[in-house]
């Protein structure tokens, strides 16, 4: 099972310790094509590598990946995108929530039938969610 794990960038780095473990998580189910989203070294401003060569690679990625799981706690205009490419290429996407007082989910991802929303409160919820939703995909 290829695993396409998408997490904010330049929407902003808060939750990066976050996306390492629920990474670590995701390798009990397949190979995570994408482990540099948990790389705190990676920056919002980053380093390297024009964003063509970025967005081709990624896109790339997700088209041969089998599945697609998003952290779309914090908004990003890339995790967006990646989750409309793949609802389009009809690909199972679970997409990971946590509920916040400051923000609303965007109604393209809460409204989607074409994503399992799950909300949770922290990892020692993710491991549920992830039998859950593995063992339809
Ligand atoms: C350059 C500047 C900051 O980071 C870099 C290196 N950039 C990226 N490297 C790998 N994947 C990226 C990069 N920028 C965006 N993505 C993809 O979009 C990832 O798969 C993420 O899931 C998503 C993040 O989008 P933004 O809009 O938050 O950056």
């Amino acid at each position: 099972m290829k695993i396409y794990f998408a997490g904010s960038i330049r929407g902003g780095r808060d939750d990066t310790p976050l996306y390492l473990q629920i990474i670590r998580q995701l390798s009990a189910y397949g190979s995570v094509l994408t482990e540099h989203i948990g790389d705190s070294e990676l920056s919002a401003l980053g380093e390297g590598g024009g964003d063509k060569e970025i967005h081709d690679r990624d896109i790339s990625w997700l088209r041969e990946a089998d599945c697609l799981v998003a952290e779309v706690t914090t908004p990003s205009l890339g995790v967006g995108y990646e989750v409309g490419r793949a609802v389009e290429w009809g690909k199972p996407i679970l997409c990971l929530y946590r509920r916040s007082t400051e923000r609303a989910l965007s109604a393209m991802i809460a409204g989607s039938g074409s994503v399992r929303l799950y909300e949770y409160e922290s990892t020692a919820d993710i491991d549920e969610i992830f039998r859950d939703f593995f063992s339809a995909a």
